[in-house]
């Protein structure tokens, strides 16, 4: 395996970042996590762009143009020699001393892991997953944007847990006001009288790549979608439910907090989605070799 920091190549082994790095020292960093399918990157300038709008949001200086990042991408992916995977492209603060002051840390540091991907369960994508409600909130716009995918995703990691230790496949988790924000590392969507819903970001939503293939998908299917402020009680009455992100595709959810939703299997809204995505996955996006 060949990684890539900072313009150069180094195996696993030495691959290697400083105990200095304010993105160990404070989580003080930004990231994406990009998939690869038949030898095109799915995506990637929407990653590319929402990378710079959370340096953007955090005042991080990159160092490195779109295009840079996106061929450094394309390049950490030739050296793996790989036709399909997951890429995790890191920008952090770079090193400093001791003290969180990011003005002493002269340079950000840039690095790109290209690798295969495990997944979620084959009989989760044709049974559906069990997800429960987690009590860590989702954090509010106030603290920190929930918008900027940043390297602090504690919050994220504590409603992990939480959901794991309940069993579940996956934690939803509600903003500071009781409605639903999105799960831990996947947005959230429902079906209702044929119509998809689907949380607004100002509910503490990420705006999701494959949240806005979904979008796109749903126009082209001719299927209304909306944005209302959704609680639990909407998911426990939808007739369908589904999570989307880059590593879990779209996949279906059939129980939340022991409710049943719809008749307890994947519907046919679900099943539509999840085939039109894999077609655009396995048809679309930019070329690497
Ligand atoms: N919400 C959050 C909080 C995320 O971190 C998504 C939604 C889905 O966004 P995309 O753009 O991928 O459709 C994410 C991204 C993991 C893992 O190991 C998942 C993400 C990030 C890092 C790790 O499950 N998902």
């Amino acid at each position: 395996m060949k990684i890539y920091i900072d313009g150069q190549f180094y195996d696993k082994e030495s691959a290697k970042i400083s105990v200095f790095d304010h993105g160990l020292l404070y989580g003080d960093g930004v990231f994406e996590g990009i998939r690869f399918y038949n030898g095109r990157v799915f995506r990637l300038d929407e990653h590319v762009a929402r990378l710079f709008d959370s340096a953007k949001a955090i005042c991080l200086e990159i160092g490195l143009g779109p295009n840079e990042i996106a061929s450094a991408v394309l390049e950490t992916i030739r050296r793996n020699d790989l036709q399909d995977g997951y890429v995790r492209l890191v920008v952090t603060r770079g090193c400093g001393d001791l003290g969180l002051n990011p003005l002493l840390c002269p340079r950000a540091t840039v690095f790109i892991i290209a690798a295969k991907i495990t997944l979620y369960p084959q009989d989760k994508y044709e049974n559906g997953l069990n997800v429960v409600t987690c009590a860590t909130r989702r954090i509010s716009h106030g603290a920190l944007s929930p918008m900027v995918k940043s390297l602090n995703y504690l919050n994220n990691v504590l409603a992990k847990i939480e959901a794991q230790q309940a069993g579940a496949g996956e934690g939803l988790m509600l903003n500071e006001q009781g409605y639903v924000a999105e799960c831990t590392g996947d947005n959230i969507f429902t079906v209702k009288n044929g119509a998809l819903f689907t949380p607004p970001i100002s509910a503490g939503a990420l705006a999701g790549v494959t949240r806005s293939v979904v979008f796109e998908m749903a126009s082209e299917l001719g299927i209304a979608i909306t944005e209302p402020e959704i609680t639990r009680y909407d998911i426990y009455t939808a007739d369908e439910c589904f999570l989307t992100g880059t590593a879990a595709e779209v996949i279906p959810v059939v129980r939340l907090d022991s409710r049943t939703i719809g008749d307890g299997l994947p519907g046919p809204v679900t099943k539509r989605l999840i085939a039109r995505y894999r077609e655009l996955t396995a048809s679309l996006g930019t070329a690497i070799y």
